[in-house]
């Protein structure tokens, strides 16, 4: 008795003397905003009204008590706590380890902070981070490590005044849906034009579609909501922590200061060897800190550009005459894995010669990444630690826009299960043209690179295209923890999984709402398309889940033979196809067909060729087979062909001719429709073709 009331004093009365609670409300709600500067839109959520957050800060060793209440009408809310070490139940990911906060609740999350440095919060419900849900977490060493006069918090992020929630589903009808909006559609005449039609029919050969920095197209980038402000009013000599958080939805950002290499001293809240940079690249949810010493009477530009070149925003330190940062050439569209992939050796700004190095300071990295990163401590792992290694392919269609790891989605494939105790190394191998940025949540993994012993520490590391990187940490927080690509829309879209310690049971109210977690369900998506012509006719449906999918088609024409005329007699076939994925090139069919005045059911199969020729094999319940060819050219951003063949060979009896053809010619400004030319096995014709 003695013991545990002594107990009770060391644990419950002791730390009451030294921690203070540090107490914040945060209440979300509706917003109308016009962030863009274009538009007005109404389906912003702010917390305390406003986009970013506000920033919660922190001293090391305080008790943080947050309530979070959810006052956006129809929505579930949820805060997630990025790259904090804290009990599985305040992560705050709902259904799988917090309750979700249901409209007209609230939740309070109590919590010790162990650590210090630049961190951040976000919703982890649908695609709330992309409309507004999120704010910096920043947290005060007792003791600075290094002397400074002024600190800013700088929160990136990407704005798009189309509501989330379309965007998600936009991608689902076509991962290049976004390509017409942000001019970034590769094309023969592009590629002629940047003298590398060489690399964009490699592209096309490998069936990698070509270097792809961004799915979606934006309408502004934030850095702290805004396009250009000033961030903060500095005197020459001030010293100025700069505390950057990239809290973009699906954007990595090049990040520049102007006049100046930048001293960066901490990359994910953990103090690093200072190092000095031209520029940062930074993946979603990565934070940096700089240390900037303003050099003189001036005010200097803290720019980011957005990966894919289609835009920047400005934010001001210092005072007086503007100091522009460097300027940085959009990306090369027609890079090749072999050029592209290996970061840091993408076009360079021109504005480079007044860049000088501080005194004394080592050398200067063009672009820094994670492997530049040294860190202050030896970091190794208990040698003793029994090691589990895992690889984790990072792999994904563009095409359909579904991502996964190992070939499966989060929904299919949900916990990697560890042992507590162990030294768990992940390696991630990047099979997609696209960065990955993986995110670990209640941990920090060391990032093997060069440093060896001081390989650094990070929550997020960034999985650049066709790369690899190893990470690993000592399970020593039991719980249960996402582990996911921090592409909102890779994210939806199946890239994660659940780190689960078998050594940890949830509480039961927990294990309950784990029944009804989202990520176990593969949602439904639709796409339509529909044609019509002087020539012929088409409506196109198609349902779809990341590996099933169902289509309708029905297809009329005219079997006339006349150029632009509608005189009968028009045929009329259709489709009724289920298809079974198995990766990105490959499905099986089965289904029912109406050719020829009768109704056939097919099997068969289909398979997409180097450059990008979709073909498929069917075959009847009468024996007869079918070959479909389909190609499209992309002539120039806004004019392409599609080239349709299909041929049946041996067709007894048939009033139709064994090979069927449509070559089109069309004009399309936005993704949504095209009109021109087409033409058939039996006329000349002029239509449009729209899709939903
Ligand atoms: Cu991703």
């Amino acid at each position: 008795m003695k013991r545990l009331l002594l107990l009770l004093f060391i644990w419950g009365f002791a730390p009451a003397v030294e921690a203070k609670t540090v107490h914040y409300e945060l209440t979300a709600r509706k917003k109308e905003v016009n962030l863009s500067g274009k538009e007005t839109v109404d389906f912003a959520i702010a917390i305390n009204d406003q986009i970013p957050a506000p920033t919660l800060e922190f001293t090391e060793g305080d008790d943080a008590e947050i309530l979070v209440k959810n006052e956006v009408p129809n929505q579930e809310l949820s805060i997630h706590w990025h790259g904090i070490l804290l009990p599985p139940e305040m992560d705050g990911v709902p259904y799988v380890t917090t309750p979700t906060i249901r409209n007209g609740e609230s939740l309070t999350f109590k919590f010790r902070i162990r650590q210090s440095g630049t961190y951040w919060y976000h919703s982890h419900t649908n695609v709330q981070e992309q409309k507004g849900v999120y704010g910096a977490f920043i947290i005060h060493p007792k003791v600075k490590p290094f002397p400074y006069d002024k600190e800013v918090v700088t929160v990136l992020s990407d704005w798009s005044d189309e509501n989330a929630d379309s965007i998600l589903k936009n991608l689902r009808k076509d991962g290049d849906y976004y390509l017409y909006k942000k001019g970034t559609m590769r094309s023969w005449l592009g590629g002629i034009q940047a003298g590398s039609l060489g690399n964009f029919l490699y592209n096309e050969w490998t069936r990698m579609g070509g270097m792809d920095y961004s799915d979606v197209g934006y309408d502004a980038f934030l850095i702290n909501g805004k396009k250009d402000s000033q961030l903060l009013t500095a005197l020459p000599g001030e010293k100025i922590r700069i505390r950057i958080i990239n809290a973009a939805a699906s954007t990595y950002f090049h990040v520049t200061l102007g006049k100046t290499p930048m001293k960066v001293v901490s990359a994910d809240g953990v103090d690093v060897a200072p190092t000095n940079a031209k520029e940062l690249l930074m993946g979603m949810a990565e934070t940096y800190d700089l240390l900037f010493q303003i050099p003189e009477h001036k005010n200097y530009e803290l720019k980011i550009m957005a990966q894919d070149g289609t835009g920047t925003a400005s934010g001001w330190i210092g005072i007086g005459e503007k100091v522009p940062a460097p300027v940085k050439l959009p990306p090369d569209m027609y890079a090749t894995m072999d050029h592209g992939a290996h970061s840091g050796h993408e076009g360079h700004g021109g504005h480079e010669g007044h860049i000088m190095p501080e005194k004394g300071s080592g050398p200067i990295v063009s672009t820094l990444t994670v492997d530049d990163l040294r860190a202050q401590k030896n970091t190794e792992l208990p040698q003793s630690a029994k090691v589990t290694d895992l690889t984790l392919n990072l792999t994904g269609d563009m095409e359909r826009y579904v991502w996964h790891i190992n070939g499966k989605t989060i929904s299919q494939d949900r916990n990697i299960s560890i042992n507590e105790g162990e030294v768990i190394r992940f390696t991630f191998v990047n099979g997609t043209m696209m960065h990955h940025p993986m995110h670990l949540h209640g941990h920090f993994f060391r990032v093997l690179n060069k440093n060896g012993t001081h390989s650094p520490l990070k929550h997020t590391v960034d999985v650049p295209p066709h790369g690899r990187r190893t990470i690993e940490f000592l399970a020593n927080e039991p719980g249960e923890w996402m582990l996911h690509c921090h592409n909102l829309y890779h994210m939806k879209n199946g890239m994660g999984r659940i780190v689960k310690y078998l050594s940890y049971t949830p509480r039961s109210e927990i294990a309950h709402l784990q029944h009804h977690d989202p990520h176990n369900h593969d949602h439904t998506y639709f796409y339509a398309m529909t044609e019509a012509a002087t020539n012929h006719a088409q409506a196109y449906l198609r349902i779809s889940q990341t590996w099933n999918q169902l289509e309708a088609r029905v297809e009329s024409r005219n079997s006339e033979g006349r150029n632009f005329s509608f005189k009968e007699p028009w045929e009329v076939e259709g489709d009724l196809f289920y298809r079974k994925w198995f990766n990105q090139f490959f499905n099986i069919v089965g289904g029912a067909t109406y050719f020829n005045e009768s109704p056939r059911a097919v099997i068969g199969l289909s398979y997409m060729l180097p450059f990008l020729i979709e073909t498929q094999a069917l075959v009847d319940h009468k024996g007869q087979f079918r070959f479909d060819i389909e190609k499209r050219f992309q002539w120039t951003k806004t004019i392409f062909s599609d080239v349709d063949l299909t041929w049946r060979p041996g067709q007894s009896g048939t009033i139709e001719s064994p090979l069927e053809f449509e070559v089109s010619l069309m004009y399309s400004p936005v993704w949504s429709w095209a009109a021109g030319l087409m033409m058939t096995d039996h006329a000349l014709g002029a239509g449009i073709h729209a899709q939903f």
